[in-house]
């Protein structure tokens, strides 16, 4: 039985065969795919999407949209601080990124099995607290930015299509904006693997050439990547929508955070930004990264965190044989095709 979203997509259910393919810890109502894009979310998601699409952002907001393994939490951490740390002297950058920055996609996670209805334990106690009385199936995350104040920055890996048609419908004044952040697909496809892998809420069991044909076919959780891609790079002249490569920020942090710096009108001067580039560097993050996960655990969790792992370009050279590489790059070169998205970019040889 399929049943229709508000934006006009319908949901189907994914077949128990295809769910038992993607090789994942179980989501306990399965996963469904919304058409006609195909995107492949938990069930859990549809309880959300129609809030989503009828959500009201504010002014003062920022959205860092991306496909996950983009360069979402880098992003997430460079708006964050050029908004609300610009001096890097706000005890709030102490707390994890996940409390701080929320994400509008976060809450279709409570139906992995891991999760057991509910969200990563801290997330549940910033709601108890921010949201007394508030129903977790209306929304954990939600909830927690509605009650939020300004400016928010918020994480989505939902596409434009997903969300509210008059979020972009107007001048630029009154209307959030959107970072969007796109990465090489085969690095993306690499950084997909090692986090499944590592991770203790996925649990992937499937090994490399498999993960990667199926984030190719587009048969596993969040895919298809291409129109995720395209629906934003349509957008990416409008005046609130800021589209960004993982590639560029590697190669000349400084340029793209004076380029941010542009969009979303923070006017620090340039020593400020060399500080937001050491900040949020790979090291600083990762070190940073461990310490807040200890603060949350303790000493005794693990030592590193599976959102950085090496943050670096062209990884996939240690990963793909030279056959798989032939049939990744036929597939992007398809899909790069018919767009002005640059095919050397696309192929990051
Ligand atoms: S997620 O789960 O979708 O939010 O993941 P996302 O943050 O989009 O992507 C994770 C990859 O980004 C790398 N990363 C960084 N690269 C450079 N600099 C900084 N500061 C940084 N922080 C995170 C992270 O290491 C993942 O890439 P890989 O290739 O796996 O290292």
């Amino acid at each position: 039985m399929s049943r229709q979203l508000l934006s006009g997509h319908k949901v189907e259910q994914a077949s128990e065969e295809e769910v038992k393919k993607m090789e994942m810890v179980p989501f306990v109502r399965g996963i469904v795919r919304i058409l006609p894009e195909g995107w492949l979310y938990s069930w859990s998601a549809t309880n959300f999407l129609n809030k989503i699409y009828n959500m009201k952002f504010r002014s003062d907001d920022v959205i860092v949209m991306t496909f996950p393994k983009c360069g979402t939490t880098w992003m997430q951490e460079i708006v964050w601080t050029m908004l609300h740390n610009p001096n890097l002297d706000n005890p709030e950058a102490d707390e994890s990124l996940w409390l701080r920055s929320h994400e509008i996609s976060m809450d279709m996670h409570m139906d992995i099995e891991h999760f057991k209805g509910k969200l990563w334990h801290p997330i549940m106690e910033k709601f108890e607290k921010m949201c007394p009385g508030g129903r977790i199936e209306d929304g954990v995350c939600l909830q927690i930015l509605e009650a939020s104040p300004g400016p928010r920055v918020m994480k989505c890996h939902y596409p434009f299509s997903l969300l509210p048609p008059d979020m972009l419908q107007s001048a630029k004044i009154d209307l959030p904006q959107v970072v969007y952040v796109t990465r090489n697909p085969k690095d993306m496809m690499v950084s997909f693997y090692w986090f499944w892998k590592e991770s203790n809420s996925f649990q992937y069991r499937g090994n490399f050439e498999n993960c990667i044909r199926q984030l190719m076919t587009g048969s596993t959780l969040f895919t298809p990547y291409w129109p995720h891609v395209k629906e934003a790079w349509q957008k990416r002249h409008h005046s609130n929508v800021h589209f960004v490569f993982y590639e560029d920020l590697k190669a000349d942090t400084m340029l793209e955070l004076k380029k941010l710096n542009d969009f979303l009108g923070t006017r620090l001067s340039e020593e400020k930004l060399e500080a937001v580039a050491q900040h949020t560097s790979f090291s600083s993050m990762s070190k940073a990264g461990v310490n807040q996960i200890k603060k949350v655990y303790g000493e005794r969790k693990s030592k590193k965190t599976s959102f950085f792992r090496k943050g670096i370009t062209g990884d996939w050279k240690n990963h793909f044989s030279p056959e798989l590489q032939e049939e990744v790059d036929r597939w992007i070169e398809k899909n790069v095709s018919g767009t002005d998205i640059s095919l050397r970019w696309a192929l990051w040889q």
